[in-house]
């Protein structure tokens, strides 16, 4: 069985809980990292050097970034999440490499700000900041969801997967949301998934 160690509100163990809930398989998910702790240990970093979650084992093979991890499960759990089509899958590529590089780096001071920092100790010109760039980011995709139903065309894959995650939060963060009607709809269309239920419209803490 699958065996993912991370805390379920990090974004990043819900990149990977939601894959896993979308190609229906098995798993057992510990709770590393965050108040729990752990990952500072000796057999955490035995796993991951970077004291970071997730982790996933299967079956003794462990692999870390969570990126690599969902790449990793659709491409051995045969799915067509990760298309194998090189032209698909650099599209599916970019949505993901353009979601660590960008998105989530700007929406991550406001999400510390509001909800991980004490009110009297907020930089709320920081919060402002990110709130404006994370906005003007996610009207990339409003544009680019024009006329699709998915990030990377007529069904869900992995491009939808670390930017509909981060989507869920930015919708859930008091910053700046502008009227994106393809954004919307496509995250409504994200909020009937059952995984996507499961594993990222958790309380956002
Ligand atoms: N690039 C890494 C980033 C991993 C990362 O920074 N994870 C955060 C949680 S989202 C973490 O481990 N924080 C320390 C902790 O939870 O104690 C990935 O995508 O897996």
């Amino acid at each position: 069985m699958l065996k993912v160690y991370g805390r379920s509100n990090s974004v990043n163990v819900q990149k990977v809980m939601w894959v896993i809930g979308e190609l229906g398989l098995d798993s057992e998910r510990l709770d590393v990292g965050g108040p729990f702790g752990q990952n500072d240990q000796d057999w955490y970093l035995a796993l991951n050097p970077m004291g970071r979650v997730p982790v996933l084992d299967d079956d003794g093979y462990v692999l870390w970034e969570s990126h690599s991890i969902i790449r990793y499960l659709a491409r051995q759990y045969g799915s067509d999440l990760y298309p194998s089509d090189a032209k698909a899958c650099g599209d599916a590529d970019k949505w993901m490499d353009w979601q660590i590089g960008f998105q989530q780096p700007a929406i991550t001071p406001a999400f510390w700000g509001l909800i991980r920092t004490p009110e009297a100790d907020r930089d709320m010109a920081a919060i402002h900041a990110a709130s404006k760039e994370t906005a003007a980011l996610q009207g990339i995709v409003d544009r680019h969801l024009q006329g699709r139903d998915f990030m990377a065309g007529k069904h869900l894959t992995l491009a939808d997967i670390p930017v509909g995650a981060m989507t869920y939060r930015w919708y859930g963060l008091e910053v700046e949301h502008p009227n994106y009607p393809n954004l919307r709809a496509w995250y409504d269309r994200l909020t009937q998934r059952p995984a996507y239920r499961e594993h990222v419209m958790l309380p956002i803490t």
